[in-house]
């Protein structure tokens, strides 16, 4: 009887949850109770716990939490279905607390709307309804039989009324996806249609021998957001507001963007959150409109140090004024490797700022510009710990060989190779070491701008052995990267990265 009615807990929750989805999809997209769960977890996280969660599960973190939603969703669910067997108020007010713990958190989330709680309260009314119409069958206390013993009304119409309840979640939730998939679509005919103009200042042909691998394409682009659902963007209603501590407040469509005099430059973005060694980084050539320009147009007001970027999904990314007006290339990209922005990567705009860590300069699926103060307003990442200001600090990478690859002495010189990137200064030396030997130069080739990365290689003369490399960069400015070993929070991993292979 216990297990009866915990799978009717879970079953009635499956049915308020898949309808509460339904809704979201049909009339509040970006308010799907589970996705407004999931943000809530995430922001609240502390930062330590995100850090071990992106370094351990890499882009599955995402999926990971949304599996651990559901177990300790299921759990609730069924807790509250042995309790509402006991007591049917129970029952109801178990499918109270889901239904406005989900309001409340749609309600929360920084983009929220007026409506964005609806879909988790037609979700708990549902599930409250559903929880009944399982619980009566079970129910000994009214239900006694012609006989007058306490049997309950019966196992067959229980299994009838749950497949019903069960198939019943299974159309809604399966409805919710398709017309998510819909909506996607939209988004992506929407990007399909756009042709991108030709820039203004093209970015000259890659120097020869800059080494393959060298632009990362765009699938392989590492992807590091807080968006548990991508957002979807219909480029026809979307606007770009430059606002805040402004003479001259600016809107603009995405097409008086592609009216403007564009720009291609092949930078390489990296996040914050990369360790050591990390996979986080990646080198596109860009198209997009000259942020200074744009601002310049604004006329920000004195005082104003502080460029607030706000994404369509509540993201806000702070970037220091004087940095997008010191003459490097800041953009608002509307295009990537020679198509416009993949949906995953910011679509239909987004900011880059070369030199700046992701977390601090490139906000994706951009919607408004705010000029203001580092005193006056703490951006996202900001206000959880890390860094107001994020420059990019010096790094290199051995890429191969793999860690703990066995080599063949008898194969010749083993080929080592990697990248290295200090975005705005360039990469002046690379050194590797083998063992405690001495830095021997890596040959460096060459790098279209200072803003990208370089890949470099050494033909290395192993000898039997196991060994340990060591990889370390001079940028431009002559300074030597550091050894110290740093975490990524608050504003960067440092230390020079290692691997380790045997020779036999
Ligand atoms: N809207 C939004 N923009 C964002 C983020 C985000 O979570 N939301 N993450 C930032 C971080 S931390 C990084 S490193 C870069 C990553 O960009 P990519 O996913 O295109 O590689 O996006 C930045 N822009
Ligand atoms: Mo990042």
């Amino acid at each position: 009887m216990r297990i009866r009615a915990a799978l009717a807990g879970i079953t009635a929750a499956a049915a308020g949850i898949a309808a509460g989805e339904l809704l979201a999809a049909l009339a509040v997209p970006a308010a799907g109770p589970v996705a407004g769960v999931g943000g809530v977890i995430v922001d609240a996280t502390p930062t330590a716990v995100k850090e071990w969660a992106v370094g351990t599960f890499g882009t599955h973190d995402k999926p990971l939490l949304l599996t651990g939603i559901a177990v300790v969703l299921a759990a609730f669910a069924a807790l509250v279905g042995v309790l509402g067997l006991r007591r049917q108020a129970f029952g109801l007010a178990g499918a109270a607390v889901l239904g406005l713990a989900g309001a409340a958190a749609a309600a929360s989330r920084p983009a929220a709307g007026p409506l964005d709680g609806l879909p988790s309260l037609l979700g708990g009314v549902v599930a409250a309804a559903a929880l009944v119409l399982l619980l009566r069958p079970l129910d000994r206390s009214g239900a006694t039989d012609a006989g007058g013993s306490a049997r309950p009304m019966g196992r067959r119409r229980f299994l009838t009324t749950a497949g019903l309840v069960a198939a019943g979640a299974a159309v809604a939730g399966g409805g919710a996806a398709l017309v998510r998939a819909a909506g996607r679509g939209a988004a992506e005919r929407s990007r399909d249609a756009i042709r991108l103009p030709a820039p203004a200042s093209p970015a000259p042909p890659l120097p020869a021998g800059s080494g393959a691998g060298f632009v990362t394409a765009n699938r392989d682009f590492y992807r590091v957001d807080t968006a548990l659902t991508v957002p979807r963007v219909d480029v026809a209603g979307w606007r770009l507001r430059v606002r805040g501590m402004v003479g001259r407040p600016l809107e603009l469509t995405f097409d008086d963007l592609l009216r403007r005099p564009l720009i291609e430059r092949d930078v390489t973005l990296n996040c914050v959150s990369n360790e050591v060694g990390g996979p986080y980084v990646g080198t596109a050539r860009w198209l997009g409109v000259p942020l200074a320009d744009l601002l310049r147009e604004a006329r920000p007001a004195p005082g104003a140090d502080q460029v607030v970027a706000r994404s369509v999904d509540g993201m806000t990314i702070g970037t220091p004024l004087a940095v997008v007006l010191d003459g490097r290339d800041a953009m608002l990209c509307v295009g990537m490797n020679g198509e416009p922005l993949p949906l995953e990567h910011g679509f239909p705009v987004r900011m880059l700022t070369p030199g700046l860590y992701g977390y601090a300069g490139a906000c994706k699926w951009l919607t408004s510009i705010e000029l203001t103060t580092f005193e006056a307003y703490d951006a996202y990442w900001v206000a959880r710990g890390w860094a107001a200001r994020g420059p990019v600090k010096t790094a290199s990478r051995i890429d191969r060989p793999l860690p703990f690859t066995r080599l063949d002495p008898a194969a010749g010189p083993v080929r080592v190779a990697g990248a290295a990137w200090a975005q705005g200064r360039g990469i002046a030396a690379v050194e590797v070491q083998v063992d405690d030997g001495p830095w021997q130069a890596a040959t460096l080739l060459p790098a279209p701008t200072d803003d990208t990365w370089a890949q470099w290689r050494l033909d290395w003369a192993a000898t039997p052995g196991s060994h340990l490399l060591r990889v370390r960069a001079t940028d431009k400015t002559g300074a030597l990267q550091t050894p110290d070993r740093a975490t990524p929070f608050p504003s960067g991993a440092t230390g020079w990265h290692t691997v380790t292979v045997t020779v036999q």
